[in-house]
């Protein structure tokens, strides 16, 4: 029988190359996001591997419990639906960006695994995959609530692990470093030139490159659980601690 993944964030950049390349391994396919055309579009390209289309604001949890509720049972819940908004110093932000990161990133991301984490455990079967990132675990200046969103969902990884502990139900982290898709210009609003410098004169990961190391975590075989994995291009690597002086 074929297996089942739901993608939140299925619209854009890494959510649609898993959506793609799930697609191109025979996986039914649930997808998740705000923007109903392109979910439309992703939906009539790939054709009957997609089960359902769900327009979803993860963020709205009576939304998220009711929807995903209707679904049938799947094998993967691929929690990726994300964003970071601005990168200002701490005393600068527009808290309104705080709480959108938190209310996504966080409470969004717990939604879907809450509603969807019962019917896996009655089953004894399944896969929670959480798309964290580099930025949760090694700080930058403008960083600070978008890094802590990400590494409260790489403990959240591990806790869900400890509750699961002797089920069949696996949960994995992955954390990607630089990558280009959406996020940059979603992150400065709209300002194309400002995201395109982000990627200036590199060679970023790609959402593909992403999609790759989800499908091989999830089709490790049932023994084995891939905790954590951390992906960065090559030309990105760490910085000095950094030191003030007078
Ligand atoms: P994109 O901006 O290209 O895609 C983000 C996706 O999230 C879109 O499909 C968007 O769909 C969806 N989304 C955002 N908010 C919501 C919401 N409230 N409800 C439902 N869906 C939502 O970014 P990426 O593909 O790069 O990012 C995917 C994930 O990876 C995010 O969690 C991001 O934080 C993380 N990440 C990104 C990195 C990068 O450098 N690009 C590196 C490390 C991690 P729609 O707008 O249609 O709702
Ligand atoms: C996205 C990577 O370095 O822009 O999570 O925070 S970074």
């Amino acid at each position: 029988m074929r297996q089942t993944i739901l993608i939140t964030g299925a619209t854009a950049g890494f959510g649609n190359a898993c959506a793609r390349l799930f697609a191109r391994h025979g996986w039914q396919l649930i997808l998740v996001g705000r923007r109903t055309e392109r979910l439309q579009a992703l939906q009539q390209e790939l054709g009957d591997t997609v089960s359902a289309t769900v327009v979803l604001d993860v963020r709205n949890r009576e939304a998220v419990f009711q929807q995903l509720a209707d679904q049938p049972p799947v094998d993967v819940l691929l929690n990726n639906a994300g964003l970071a908004l601005g990168l200002e110093p701490a005393w600068n932000v527009d808290i309104s960006d705080w709480d959108t990161m938190i209310d996504t990133n966080i409470k969004g991301l717990t939604y879907c695994t809450r509603a969807l984490l019962p019917q896996m455990v009655e089953r004894n079967s399944g896969h929670v995959v959480n798309i964290g990132s580099t930025a949760g675990s090694w700080p930058y200046p403008g960083g600070n609530v978008y890094g802590g969103t990400k590494a409260f969902v790489e403990q959240f990884s591990r806790n869900l692990r400890a509750d699961l502990h002797g089920s069949a139900v696996r949960v994995s982290y992955i954390a990607p470093g630089m990558a280009e898709s959406e996020f940059s210009e979603v992150r400065f609003k709209g300002d194309v030139d400002k995201a395109a410098q982000v990627y200036r004169g590199t060679n970023p990961l790609r959402p593909e490159d992403i999609a790759e190391t989800v499908y091989w975590v999830v089709n490790r075989p049932p023994h084995v659980n891939i905790n954590a994995i951390e992906l960065m291009p090559v030309q990105q690597s760490w910085n000095a601690l950094a030191v003030h002086r007078e």
